[in-house]
């Protein structure tokens, strides 16, 4: 089996310090939590910014503040902006991410629309995601496409019809937001995509590490971070992005898997 990649989704838009006091939002945190996560095995950072006071942001500057204090303290890791920012932003806004320097090599495409709980809806148009990946493809950014169901993956074959993606294609499926994360569904997710791609697996709240078992035995990868998950298990906050990263590579180790370098995933991925 390929090594295991594992991506750290280290800050996310919507946890707050309130849910664990070791969520991220200033250059500095931010710059730890990167670090700590490479440190422990993570190959790909998975990156949203905050304001100092938590807001989160999709500004360009705050992007380009961020990953150069992440890229010095990870090296050579991949750095993943987020183009999905968080709900009720514009395609405008959201797409400033991929506007700093160097242009990333990586970067997340939602597609579709999806519940994201409470009244909250995280609005990905068939144009915003087809506009979204046209510009990707100009900028020679290979798109993540975030899949929260099935649904979203025939979106995203619709674009790949239009010309709109460059194979070979990465998916990540966020299970447990709108669809449930089960060993059942993430198979029905691995076995409906085009031979050739490559897949993570997202497992949200405390599904993180049953995904992230389920994603090593079936030669997936693997995402983890405060995005996702806080919990080091059942009523223990993890103190780090770190902490999260290193129960996946014990995971991996345990089941035999051996864990991707930042080189590693570039060529496992074709970025
Ligand atoms: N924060 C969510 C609304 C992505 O990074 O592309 C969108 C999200 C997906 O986290
Ligand atoms: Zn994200």
């Amino acid at each position: 089996m390929e090594k295991l990649i594992i991506t750290a989704a280290i800050c996310g838009a919507e946890v707050t310090k309130e849910n664990n006091p070791a969520v991220p939002y200033t250059v500095a945190e931010i710059a730890r939590e990167a670090k700590s996560a490479c440190d422990a095995g993570a190959s790909i950072i998975h990156l949203h910014v905050r304001e100092d006071d938590g807001t989160p942001t999709q500004s360009k500057e705050r992007f380009q503040l961020c990953i150069d204090a992440i890229r010095r303290e990870c090296g050579d890791a991949v750095i993943q902006p987020s183009t999905g920012g968080a709900v009720g932003m514009s395609d405008l806004e959201r797409l400033q991410s991929t506007e700093v320097t160097p242009t990333p090599e990586f970067a997340t495409l939602d597609c579709g629309t999806l519940n994201f709980g409470g009244d909250e809806i995280f609005v990905n148009s068939d144009n915003t995601i087809f506009n979204f990946a046209r510009i990707m493809k100009e900028r020679g950014i290979k798109p993540e496409l975030e899949v929260f169901d099935k649904g979203m993956i025939d979106i995203a074959m619709k674009a790949d019809r239009k010309g709109l993606l460059v194979r070979p294609l990465h998916f990540d499926f966020v299970l447990g937001v709108q669809m449930t994360a089960t060993v059942r569904d993430l198979s029905f997710m691995a076995g409906s995509i085009p031979q050739g791609s490559t897949w993570t697996v997202a497992g949200i709240g405390r599904h993180a590490f049953e995904m992230a078992a389920a994603g090593i035995i079936m030669g997936g990868h693997v995402r983890v971070g405060f995005e996702d998950n806080l919990y080091l298990e059942k009523g223990v906050l993890a103190q780090s992005n770190g902490e999260l990263v290193e129960k996946v590579v014990k995971l991996a180790k345990l089941l035999g898997r051996e864990i991707a370098s930042p080189a590693e995933a570039r060529g496992i991925l074709g970025l």
